[in-house]
């Protein structure tokens, strides 16, 4: 073996080494590798063996360079090693199906968005249809057709959300049936549930809030049938076969007579209370006769009720405004309502 053979020997080896350790691609095959190229099979072993046959000059001088190369390929080694870890522990931490799962948190419905589903279930398995309408109106839609003159207070700026040109966000969800009864010939027995708005704010109120108004038109309809459906709903909402309930005389200018129905509530100290919980009356016949409906054929009714004040009594709950604070704390009470 000559010196010269051997140094370009050493160059292939270390050239093949290089090539082949770079193209390795998991800590398995690298190990293959060092077997192959430090192993005691190798060229470098055999060539190590061989130094015996050389003068102690010549082997001192073959012996570095075979030194030199089996570090080269070490490090190189070790180099590939430490990327193939840093690789492979990623690639750990995307398929290692023993690591705990990472938990997604569910929302749920919000607690009035649900009492005004169960209330709408109510009513449409007693034959009503919901009807849905624009929440910016007109004052025609809003007041005028209700039968509510120019001089009423709830007109006041102080009381509604004026918009430009005389469009308003409507006070109450009755604009909705005013344009039913516009397009459509009685019998009409429908609900509109939805928001309305008003400026007020305290722990009773809230600027927007959520009714449900019903109407039915027909012919003969009279004060029992309405008495009747309000018995009806709110017995099967509180679930309360027994519930107390008793209509007072009251006034609104779009129905006549109309009253005011409170339900009797025991406290958590036994008390018992009468609560006003809705308001409903016979359709006024000017109401009729301006959405050309014949008032000496037809007669109806109407109700309206807030879905936040039959939440509170349902819930227990004595401020109005948590339920539009977004508090997690308070919202997850009634997650599995
Ligand atoms: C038409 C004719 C009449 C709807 C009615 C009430 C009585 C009533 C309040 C309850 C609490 C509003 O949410 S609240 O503040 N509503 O007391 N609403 S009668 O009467 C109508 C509706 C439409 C065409």
């Amino acid at each position: 073996m000559s010196g010269n053979t051997l140094k370009n020997d050493l160059k292939k080896v270390l050239e093949e080494a290089t090539k082949s350790i770079k193209a390795v691609n998991n800590l398995d095959e690298l190990e293959s590798m060092r077997v192959k190229f430090l192993g005691k099979k190798s060229s470098l072993n055999s060539f190590m063996k061989s130094l015996s046959e050389l003068n102690s000059e010549e082997k001192a001088i073959a012996g570095k360079s075979l030194n030199n190369v089996k570090n080269a390929i070490n490090s190189i080694l070790e180099e590939r090693k430490a990327l193939l870890s840093k690789v492979s522990i990623n690639s750990k931490d995307e398929f290692d199906l023993t690591m705990p799962g990472r938990s997604s948190s569910v929302g749920s419905i919000h607690p009035i968005t649900k009492i005004m589903g169960k209330s709408i279930e109510i009513f449409e398995s007693l034959k009503f249809e919901c009807v849905e309408g624009p929440e910016v109106e007109d004052e025609f839609h809003n007041f005028s057709a209700l039968n509510i003159p120019e001089s009423h207070p709830a007109r006041a700026m102080h009381d509604t959300f004026y918009l430009d040109n005389n469009f308003l966000l409507r006070t109450h969800t009755s604009s909705v049936q005013v344009r039913t009864m516009d397009q459509q010939d009685p019998p009409i027995r429908i609900i509109a549930p939805g928001k309305v708005y008003r400026k007020d704010s305290d722990i009773t109120h809230t600027p927007m809030f959520h009714q449900i108004e019903g109407l039915y038109i027909d012919k003969e309809v009279s004060f029992s049938n309405l008495k009747s459906i309000i018995n009806i709903f709110l017995k099967s909402f509180f679930e309360q076969d027994d519930l107390k309930i008793r209509f007072r005389p009251s006034y609104f200018p779009f129905t006549e007579p109309s009253a005011e129905v409170d339900i009797e509530y025991v406290d958590s100290k036994g008390n018992k209370n009468w609560l006003e919980i809705l308001g409903c009356g016979m359709v006024h016949p000017n109401v009729l006769d301006m959405a050309k409906i014949d008032s000496s054929i037809y007669s109806g009714y109407a109700f309206g009720l807030g879905v936040e004040r039959l939440a509170m009594l349902k819930l227990g709950i004595t401020d109005l405004r948590l339920f539009y604070e977004n508090d997690l704390r308070f919202l997850k009470q009634f997650q599995r309502m």
